[in-house]
């Protein structure tokens, strides 16, 4: 396949220009009251993970200011915002997250 483009002058050019999506971090960022059980769901229900690494995304969130939950195009990162942001809000808690780009 590569050698039938190279051959091809066009859809060398083409080819070119592509390149790799941009990807962005979401975050959940500390704060005093959302409670802890509540932060280590979120990981589950929005971010796929084991009870085992939500619990350690959420110390490090609670010990360092912020982490990272996961990685993920554009569109796909400010819906986790949204979904996370509107969960924790219908559960009156001040939980932030934010999404930040995959440098
Ligand atoms: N700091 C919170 C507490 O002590 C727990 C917490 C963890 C809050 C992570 C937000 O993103 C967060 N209850």
């Amino acid at each position: 396949m590569t050698t039938r483009h190279k051959e091809n002058g066009l859809l060398e050019a083409q080819r070119a220009k592509i390149q790799p999506p941009r990807m962005f971090k979401v975050l959940l960022l500390n704060d005093d009251y959302t409670p802890m059980e509540f932060v280590v769901i979120v990981l589950q229900r929005f971010f796929s993970l084991e009870n085992e690494q939500a619990m350690q995304i959420m110390l490090k969130v609670h010990n360092e200011g912020r982490a990272v939950c996961g990685i993920y195009p554009r569109d796909i990162a400010a819906t986790k915002v949204s979904q996370v942001v509107e969960f924790a809000r219908q559960h009156q808690h001040p939980l932030a997250c934010t999404m930040e780009e995959n440098q």
